[in-house]
């Protein structure tokens, strides 16, 4: 299968690429590699040290003597350069993950949150046009959020995607119908990604398009099989206050000794997926979406719902912490249930790896292995966004 993976460097990016080429995939990775220029902006480095994209590309080829092609471009910018490649590779799968992932890093400032639209929307909608414009079969697999659907306590287990919605005609009769569910994002980012969501809806039905809009909960761990094979193919960890997310952070921060950094009551509900079933679920959509069905098959990608609070006293417990409550710095609920629905990639065979499986281990070796690189300026979260700390603070 000829499969681009756009955002092809980044931290699901990378090893999504590696597994479908060792599963047969002929991959080519499109990404700006502005992920690292982000890094910098920032003044932060990936826990791990990750190696340029060419000695990356090179120590896969010693390892398995399959090749991983690269074009570097800002999709968001450089249409017609996206039209060539369409043209020119003829993919049957495009796996999207080319957007700026970080809900903190989208709040911190107006150039912040213009920067996360203008990329994330114009990313995405340039794709589809491209794809119209040269007549493209591929399948299109998007990494979207579970934050488009928000965090609010619903009575029911969010559906994958979709909402079926009985309302009375004007004659009093009911009426059926399902409609994409009510988005409710808690960030500038997660409010891209139900952006993304109507454009998909228009593509699908309008042209056709083949679209697969996985809604992914928070990954944690940071290696697979395939990142495994060599240290010049490991994967990103972050671990900072925008772009570490909360396990993979607490696990740094119980490694260095940093108290853990709860944000708030510690009673948000989220959903978690761990990187290997990432991968995984990426191809088991890639190989699965022939149907066309003109409306966009959406998956919630995740294997388990847990309390922020308790994720803390499971690393407390397993590998000893303090745990510390810290004011929350974003607006978000602070205690929600959730519980998901996920039949999809469980019917495609997703057997999930479960935090108790000792992987979480792995990734706290992983931690220790490279303490010396943490900086610890840059665990605290920086990124407000919550009104009442806001006006707290102008109120001092
Ligand atoms: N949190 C803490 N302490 C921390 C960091 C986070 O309590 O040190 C809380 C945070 O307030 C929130 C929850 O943990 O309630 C989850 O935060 P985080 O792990 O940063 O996840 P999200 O902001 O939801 O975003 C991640 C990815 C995003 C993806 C989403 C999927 O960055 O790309 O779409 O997970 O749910």
């Amino acid at each position: 299968m000829r499969t681009l993976i756009l955002g092809g460097d980044g931290f699901c990016g990378w090893p999504t690429a590696l597994h479908l080429s060792a599963h047969g995939h002929d991959v080519t990775i499109v990404d700006s590699l502005v992920r690292r220029r982000i890094d910098d902006e920032l003044g932060v480095q990936s826990l791990t040290p990750i190696r340029p994209l060419s000695e990356r590309l090179l120590a896969w080829r010693e390892a398995t003597e399959r090749e991983i092609d690269f074009v570097q471009c800002d999709l968001a910018r450089d249409y017609d350069r996206l039209v060539e490649l369409l043209a020119e590779k003829n993919p049957e799968t495009i796996v999207h993950f080319a957007e700026q992932r970080s809900a903190p890093y989208s709040m911190k400032s107006p150039r912040h949150k213009r920067y996360t639209v203008d990329n994330n929307a114009n990313v995405t909608h340039n794709l589809l046009a491209a794809m119209v414009q040269v007549g493209s079969q591929a399948q299109l697999v998007h990494l979207g959020s579970m934050g488009v659907y928000g965090y609010e306590t619903v009575p029911l287990d969010l559906p994958e995607g979709y909402l079926t919605v009985t309302y009375p005609d004007n004659d009093g009769r009911p009426q059926t119908r399902e409609i994409l569910y009510p988005t409710q994002p808690g960030s500038v980012y997660h409010l891209t990604k139900s952006m993304d969501q109507l454009m998909f809806q228009y593509y699908a039905h309008n042209d056709g398009i083949r679209i697969t809009d996985l809604h992914q909960g928070i990954v944690w761990g940071t290696q697979t099989d395939e990142t495994d094979r060599d240290v010049r193919l490991i994967n990103r960890f972050d671990y900072d206050g925008d772009y570490g997310t909360v396990l993979n952070r607490f696990l740094v921060e119980a490694a260095i000794g940093y108290p853990l950094t709860v944000h708030g009551s510690g009673r948000q509900t989220r959903a978690f997926i761990n990187i290997r079933d990432t991968v995984r679920c990426i191809r088991m959509a890639a190989e699965s979406g022939d149907e066309v069905s003109g409306r966009p098959r959406v998956m919630n990608q995740m294997t388990e719902t847990h309390r922020v609070i308790d994720l803390a006293h499971l690393v407390a417990n397993t590998i000893g912490a303090e745990v510390n409550m810290v004011p929350n710095p974003r607006q978000e609920a602070e205690e929600n249930r959730l519980s998901v629905r996920n039949d999809r990639l469980l019917n495609l065979g997703l057997e999930p790896t479960l935090l108790a499986t000792g992987l979480m281990r792995e990734s706290a070796e992983i931690a220790h292995e490279y303490v010396g690189r943490v900086d610890t300026n840059r665990i605290p979260c920086v990124s407000y966004w919550n009104r009442q700390r806001e006006t707290a603070a102008e109120g001092a």
